[in-house]
């Protein structure tokens, strides 16, 4: 059985989206930040950058494989499902992209936005930065969404990448969205999934 390690924050939510829509078993491990237990030896054996989340698959096409990073853990389990990520090129470059967009982007600006905004007092600077560039991150994905559904082609692993940051914004930041009409759209085309609900309840 796989062995997903995770906790309840947004990039935490991803791998159990996608295995809530594949609808396949997993043993879940809670890594408890807030008791730094992503930076004890036994979780730094299986993620040596001390973070979450992680999977080890002892059933992996050749013995036992073990991932870290979101995106990487979404390739991975997409692609030994044989969804969400198509196997042709443009399609699957096109779904890689945004998946790895997510990883590079909103994940680091959001996250800080988020921290900054919650911070007493608040450094003005910093919170104007990361809220510009979320701004026009979000802008980005808005323009994307404007003529289609879903992110890349059909549902996707890069719609779940996406989906709990941005979903984290909408309900932390919600200014960063104003005029995000396409965003908020699909934001509320994500929440309606069930697999969605499933997985970001983890
Ligand atoms: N790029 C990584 C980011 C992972 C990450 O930042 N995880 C956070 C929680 S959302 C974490 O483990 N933070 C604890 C720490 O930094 O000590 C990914 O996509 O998996």
């Amino acid at each position: 059985m796989l062995d997903l390690y995770t906790w309840r924050t947004p990039n935490g939510k991803k791998a159990p989206i996608l295995l809530a829509e594949l609808g396949w078993p997993y043993e879940l491990h809670l890594v408890d930040l807030g008791q730094g237990a992503q930076k004890k030896r036994e979780y730094l054996a299986i993620n040596p950058n001390g973070k979450i989340p992680a999977l080890v698959d002892p059933e992996g096409p050749n013995g036992l494989v073990v991932v870290f990073e979101s995106g990487a853990i979404l390739e991975y389990l997409a692609e030994k499902a044989g969804r969400f990520l198509p196997k042709e090129q443009p399609g699957r470059a096109e779904v890689l992209s945004w998946t790895y967009w997510q990883v590079g982007g909103p994940g680091p600006f959001f996250g800080q936005l988020l921290a900054f905004a919650s911070q007493t007092p608040r450094n003005e600077e910093a919170f104007t930065k990361f809220f510009g560039e979320s701004q026009r991150l979000a802008r980005v994905l808005d323009g994307r969404l404007a003529d289609r559904e879903w992110i890349a082609g059909a549902y996707s692993i890069a719609d779940m990448m996406n989906y709990p940051w941005f979903a984290a914004l909408a309900e932390r930041q919600p200014d960063v969205l104003d005029g995000a009409d396409h965003v908020k759209r699909w934001i509320a085309g994500m929440a309606a999934r069930s697999a969605v609900q499933k997985g970001m309840a983890v």
